[in-house]
């Protein structure tokens, strides 16, 4: 509809034009082509001038008007240690070329009035003047020379990297048409490898699992720095180029596919803290939404941002991402309710390198919930005085223990190390597939292949009764894989000791 009225008005505006056109060319005809062409100067000319003051004026008033929403002014202020530097420059910069562009341009506009073409007037002819050029090369090459250094200065302050023992935060920010991926280090504080190669719908940033430092990374949908800390973004791209800008922070870099660039900064200001700089404003003192007061003020609704600043395509506009600047508490407390890209979508599937092994907080887990039910059994809590053996299991049809087993029947064995009057059955189970004879005979190998494990742990071999039941004892029903999974389970079953 707008696009329709817009059309409709260009065209109104053409056919005025032209009968204009048309009534000026018959009033010349009418009153002399010379006459008419000096009137049109003289028109022409006054329109110069209206113009220059209509634009000056109004360019001056327009940024009074704005002048807090502008960045580097009124509460825009940067929220990052080396933004006043950039802003510092932007402003001189702005100065300089300000004084230029408004004195350029009263004299483009009023030489244009006063140097009209008039009857019986000639232009004077001047071919060369040296003292003029001297001035206007001199002036601004040394104008330029000042700005040029002043920012070559400000650029090697911002762009300089992290020394090799500075205590920094490395995230990791990935452009994709159309979002951002960011990655956070884990408790190692270090981002695992990664290869292009490795990307897959599971794995959309490559990381390499075989590199140990990828386990504990986690990817968030927002990003959260705590204040006053040093960070360092690596900055890359998996398609086209895109740009890693945070305006608050003056904070912009190209992401480039295949070569990663950097930005470190340090923030300063909390999300809460630019707020309350907001809130002193007129302009942020209105409703966020005026059909919802429940909304707020703009200022509490204010947020921090991460945007693209590379037309990278159709869905340019909503590559954001929200930004909180928070204390380190605060950090401390995010980072800990992440969990890492790997233990919640690779671990235990088939693009898992490390399904053979339990990481220490994984043994921690079990070890912990098997001595907790063994306490409850030794303290007469408990309504069975048998623990399945989760976590061990044998090759298909045979007592031969996995490998993996070893960590549950080692904090197993540390169990009965530590409460030395318990003696135990360890109870040989199988499904019910083959036949019972065979199943029977399974069952017992497998019972005396968990006691060999734990007598070879320094356990006396007195305390433990090897028994096998076959498939005589399913706790599950042997429908489901699931089920026969847990019918296959060794028990240990407290016979003495418990009180
Ligand atoms: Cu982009």
């Amino acid at each position: 509809m707008t696009a329709l009225l817009a059309i409709i008005s260009i065209i109104l505006i053409g056919i005025i034009a032209v009968q204009i056109g048309k009534v000026t060319e018959l009033a010349g005809k009418i009153r002399g082509e010379e006459e008419m062409q000096d009137l049109s100067n003289r028109r022409q000319s006054n329109y110069m001038l209206v113009f220059l003051v209509l634009f000056l004026v109004g360019g001056v008033i327009s940024a009074i008007y704005y002048r807090n929403y502008m960045l580097g002014f009124g509460p825009m202020e940067s929220a990052s240690e080396h933004g006043a530097s950039i802003d510092r420059i932007f402003q001189i910069t702005l100065f300089f070329t300000g004084i230029v562009f408004v004195i350029t341009h009263i004299l483009l506009f009023w030489f244009a009035y006063k140097y009209r073409a008039r009857k019986g007037q000639v232009a004077r002819y001047i071919p060369h003047d040296n003292k003029l050029e001297i001035v206007w090369t001199v002036i601004p090459a040394i104008v330029m020379a000042f700005l040029v250094m002043g920012g070559l200065d400000v650029w090697n302050e911002v762009m300089a990297d992290v020394g090799p023992d500075e205590e920094v935060l490395e995230i990791e920010a990935t452009g994709f048409q159309f979002g951002w991926s960011v990655r956070y280090p884990g408790e190692d504080g270090k981002l695992g490898e990664k290869n292009y190669k490795l990307i897959s719908g599971t794995n959309p940033l490559g990381q390499n699992w075989e590199d140990e430092k990828n386990l504990d990374d986690f990817q968030p949908t927002e990003i959260v720095l705590p204040v006053g800390q040093k960070v360092r973004v690596r900055i890359t791209s998996k398609d086209v180029l895109h740009n890693f800008y945070l305006p608050h922070f003056r904070v912009k870099m190209d992401a480039v596919p295949g070569i990663p660039t950097y930005f470190v900064f340090t923030p300063t200001k909390t999300t809460e803290e630019f707020r309350q700089q907001l809130r002193n404003y007129p302009e942020y003192n209105v409703l966020a939404d005026p059909d919802d007061a429940e909304l707020g003020m703009l200022w509490e609704n204010f947020n921090y941002e991460l945007a693209c600043a590379e037309l990278c395509g159709r869905g340019h506009y909503s590559m954001r991402m929200p930004v909180r600047i928070v204390s380190q508490d605060e950090y401390e407390s995010w980072k800990a309710s992440q969990s890492s890209y790997y233990m919640s979508t690779i671990r235990g599937t088939s693009n898992d390198p490390w399904t053979n092994r339990l990481f220490d907080f994984e043994i921690e887990e079990r070890r912990e919930e098997f001595n907790s039910k063994l306490d409850e059994i030794i303290s007469g809590e408990a309504e069975s005085r048998a623990i399945e053996l989760q976590y061990v299991n044998f090759e298909t049809g045979s007592a031969e223990l996995l490998s993996i087993s070893r960590y549950e029947l080692d904090y197993v064995a540390e169990a009965l190390n530590n409460n030395t009057d318990l003696r135990v059955e360890l109870a040989g189970h199988t499904d019910d597939t083959g036949s019972e004879e065979r199943n029977q005979t399974l069952a017992q190998e497998r019972a005396e292949a968990v006691k060999k494990y734990l007598v070879d742990k320094g356990i006396a071999a007195n305390r433990l009764v090897a028994k096998g039941y076959g498939a005589t004892q399913p706790l599950e029903s042997n429908e489901t894989e699931a089920g026969r999974e847990a019918n296959r389970r060794t028990e240990f079953r407290v016979l003495s000791g418990a009180l």
